[in-house]
């Protein structure tokens, strides 16, 4: 069975997708179909109507359903088959990897996001039709809280919820990814975190991610 995934291949979000895949071999199964974010293709009606928040990635099954959303494609490949390696085997593991990933969203990688469309260029004046920079400078600094933040964790655990690699550690890798492409540093007294993502660089999933699977497609 082919999937489709809908996705800008340097992305932040759709790398969370690309590792996901890696960890769970399930590379082979999925076709990329590229949509130019830069051109605004994820705000045109045919695009809107695949995932209504216009944002990247999408899962395309074949029966014709559309999975938008990092956490539920995650979720979705999780439980496609094999063992669960992502999201937990137990309820325990199951609830504090769904927090961690969550939070990780909401103090690291979400902030960065809204900071590259509100004080930053962004995707150019085409795209970015309302900007508020005080808003924008406001989620960097939350941004940088939650970098102490997961330092503070990483310090107590080898891996941001459990002590296996998990969804949580593949969100934290997309808000530092981000962090990277709007040149926000990690703070150097932030060493367990440092450590902690170069360890995480050395993944193949996370150092392979753009060569993972077939050229990309021309959007249809
Ligand atoms: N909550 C969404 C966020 C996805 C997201 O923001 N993706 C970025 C791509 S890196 C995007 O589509 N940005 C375009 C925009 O917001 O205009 C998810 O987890 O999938």
């Amino acid at each position: 069975m082919i999937m489709k995934i809908h996705d800008w291949p340097t992305g932040p979000y759709p790398a969370r997708v690309r590792i996901a895949l890696a960890e769970k071999n399930l590379q082979s199964r999925v076709q990329f179909v590229t949509v130019n974010l830069r051109k605004g293709e994820h705000k045109k009606p045919d695009f809107l109507a695949k995932n209504y928040s216009g944002t990247l990635p999408v899962l395309e099954l074949e029966d014709g359903t559309f999975i938008a959303e990092c956490t539920a494609i995650t979720e979705y490949l999780e439980a496609l088959d094999g063992p669960p390696t992502l999201t937990g085997r137990t309820p325990r593991e199951k609830g504090v990897i769904h927090m961690m990933s969550k939070r990780a969203e909401l103090e690291l990688l979400d902030p960065i996001s809204v900071y590259f469309h509100h004080a930053t260029p962004g995707l150019g004046p085409d795209v970015e039709l309302y900007q508020n920079p005080e808003w924008g400078f406001r989620q960097r600094d939350k941004a940088l809280r939650g970098m102490h933040y997961f330092d503070a964790v990483l310090k107590q655990q080898p891996f941001v919820a459990t002590e296996t690699f998990s969804m949580a550690d593949i969100t934290v890798i997309g808000g530092l990814i981000f962090a990277g492409l709007v040149e926000l540093p990690i703070p150097a007294e932030c060493e367990a975190l440092q450590a902690w993502y170069a360890r995480m660089q050395e993944r193949p999933s996370v150092k392979n991610r753009l060569s993972i699977s077939a050229p990309a497609m021309a959007a249809d």
